[in-house]
């Protein structure tokens, strides 16, 4: 989980992200959220003097508000009132800038206030004479608000649609060049687009900023085999991602996910570095991307360099001992050439002999190397099971991605560079 500092840290990068000028932030703990105001009315009130002090005009309330809880904020604050949902596609909109991503945030847009379109509440303001206090329109107006929104969103589909296969066109022509695509992905500022620009010697935007990627670009790279690869920069990924956004940018997700291999930035500095990896696959998962998807997964543990000493030690004894992850730092190159070492060797196909320690109890673990591989031998000793197979590079990868954490597991070095 994040912690309420970090979340609120990440709160004002949003918002710096948006550029506007932040007066203060805070953390209001809310004991039982109030339907018409999220908050009690002694701290509405309390803001209230604070916001009307400070000339306040824009508020962020990061958590997510019905719309009857946003129009009451915005009346009873005289500003204007953006959950996390709304401050994301206000970011994005800022961002867009090929055709295609333009109508992806258009699109979320129409979808996020069209699922605020309240019918149940104003439905009954209307009876009582239309004068309550939440005001509101009045159900004839809200259902052609609807419709003409429908409309709208289904022009937009239509036209995202005729972008796309185009974009598929592209795609398959270079589908028919065989190299092979490497799609950076990661939580937004783990340093995507810094370690792009190390990996491809480009200049994309890369800025202590969050969401400063939004459309995705393409670069071809030499490996240090010869190899030719496409590298894939892309839009960060956040925790709750907004969901009409998630559908939106599908297309250019999918596309992402399905690349030849997926380098997963993280930012391992960072207290909440752990939790940002779990948002980071549940986006994944609800992309689709299965267990047997995510021996294309490798980690980059960047920003090594921000680690005090022994914790870097740490970060990279660990990154040694696990074959899907290196430690390194994008800013100084630091554990760059070992990941494109790493990369090379996982877009060539093969197999790999290596040993590897079982727990007595991980019977799940034996069970599955004996259903993927090749056992070439078994030694039962008191530290436990040492099995010595021959197997698929992909399931290699596999194995570690899902029995990593839970089986004790030791490795011949050579099995990381073996072809
Ligand atoms: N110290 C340190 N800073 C880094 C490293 N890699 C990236 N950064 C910094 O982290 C910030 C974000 O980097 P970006 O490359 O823009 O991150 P991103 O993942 O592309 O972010 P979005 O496009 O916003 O999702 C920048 O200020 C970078 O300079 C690193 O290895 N060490
Ligand atoms: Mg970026």
């Amino acid at each position: 989980m994040h912690d309420a500092d970090s979340r609120l840290e990440e709160a004002r990068g949003l918002t710096e992200a948006l550029g506007v000028e932040i007066v203060g932030a805070e953390v209001a703990p809310v004991a039982a959220p109030k339907a018409a105001t999220l908050l009690g009315a002694g701290k509405v009130d309390e803001l209230s003097e604070r916001f009307k002090a400070d000339g306040v005009d824009l508020v962020i309330v990061d958590w997510p508000l019905t719309p009857i809880q946003q129009r009451n904020l915005e009346k009873a604050w005289s500003a204007k009132v953006l959950d996390r949902t709304g401050l994301i596609l206000e970011i994005f909109g800022d961002r867009a800038q090929t055709r295609e991503g333009r109508i992806q945030v258009d699109l979320a847009h129409l979808t996020y206030q069209k699922s605020r379109l309240v019918r149940s509440w104003t439905h009954l303001e209307r009876q009582r004479g239309g004068t309550g206090f939440m005001g509101g329109p009045g159900e004839r107006q809200i259902e052609s608000d609807r419709r003409q929104l429908d409309e709208r969103i289904g022009a937009l589909k239509r036209q995202l649609d005729k972008v796309a296969k185009t974009r598929d066109l592209h795609r398959r022509a270079r589908k028919r060049a065989p190299a092979p695509v490497v799609a950076l992905i990661g939580y937004t500022n783990a340093g995507k687009s810094t370690l792009f620009n190390r990996l491809t010697d480009s200049e994309v935007l890369a800025k202590d900023m969050l969401f400063a990627t939004l459309d995705p670009t393409l670069r071809a790279v030499k490996l240090p085999s010869g190899r030719g690869a496409v590298f894939s920069d892309t839009v960060g990924f956040i925790s709750n991602l907004p969901t009409q956004l998630v559908a939106a940018f599908r297309a250019t997700l999918e596309e992402v996910v399905s690349a030849d291999l997926i380098i997963h930035v993280r930012d391992i500095a960072r207290e909440d570095s752990e939790a940002q990896r779990l948002d980071v696959l549940q986006v994944l998962s609800d992309l689709g991307l299965d267990e047997s998807a995510l021996a294309r997964v490798v980690e980059a543990r960047n920003k090594i360099d921000l680690l005090p000493p022994e914790e870097r030690l740490r970060a990279l004894n660990e990154a040694d001992r696990d074959p899907n992850a290196v430690a390194i730092s994008a800013v100084n190159g630091d554990g760059c050439e070992a990941l494109l070492k790493l990369i090379d060797g996982r877009l060539s196909a093969g197999a790999v002999e290596v040993t590897v320690r079982l727990r007595h109890e991980s019977g799940k673990a034996l069970a599955w190397l004996y259903a993927h591989g090749d056992v070439l031998d078994r030694r039962d000793g008191p530290a436990g099971i040492d099995i010595e197979i021959r197997m698929s590079k992909m399931n290699y990868f596999r194995f570690f991605n899902v029995f990593g954490d839970e089986v004790n597991v030791s490795v011949g070095r050579e099995a990381k560079a073996a072809e």
